[in-house]
């Protein structure tokens, strides 16, 4: 719980001086500016994490062949050589806990040609309690001269047999550039 208030501070911190970079986190009104060429993600009105509240996004399949499912925001600007901060809390319900859960960053240049993918260490605890709100944070350099551009993508993977359905929902998600420069490059 002391956790959770924590963020919920940063949180409110960083809405309070307008530096989050994803318009639609919190998901208190829908799930726009958030798509998926693999599933249809859905609103879930009725449920949310405790620092933005109700309003959340939920996306599953059961085609248990291994792979994995995933929804992207919308670009947003970024720097190379910054430090950013990549948050969001999840939750996995009792009866469709997926094979695992994860975030990522998808990183792009100025003409919106994809330049990298990472981090890809971003994977979520799921031997916590099922049907609650759990909270990851992570630091994450841009090392990319080029990357510009960015996006933010939710992962739910599957397990790799059965009929489960693999069902995974995010609320609160932040993707905020730290005052940290780091201008440590790829191949530098
Ligand atoms: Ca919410």
């Amino acid at each position: 719980m002391k956790k959770i208030c924590v963020c919920g501070m940063l949180l409110c911190s960083w809405l309070a001086q307008g530096q989050l970079l994803l318009s639609n986190g919190t998901f208190d009104q829908n799930i726009n500016d958030w798509q998926s060429p693999s599933v249809v993600p859905t609103w879930v009105a009725s449920d949310g994490a405790p620092t933005s509240g109700n309003g959340s996004i939920e996306f599953s399949d059961n085609f248990n062949n291994g792979s994995s499912i995933y929804v992207d925001s919308e670009l947003v600007p970024v720097t190379p050589g910054y430090r950013y901060v990549l948050a969001t809390s999840y939750k996995y319900m009792t009866g469709s806990v997926p094979n695992g859960m994860s975030i990522s960053i998808e990183w792009f240049d100025d003409q919106e040609n994809f330049v990298g993918s990472y981090p890809w260490d971003a994977y979520f605890n799921m031997w916590q309690n099922t049907d609650q709100w759990h909270h990851f944070d992570q630091h994450v350099e841009n090392i990319i001269p080029d990357a510009t551009q960015a996006r933010v993508r939710l992962w739910v993977h599957q397990h790799s047999q059965g009929s489960d359905d693999n069902r995974g929902r995010f609320d609160d998600v932040i993707l905020f550039q730290d005052t940290v420069f780091v201008a440590k490059f790829e191949g530098q």
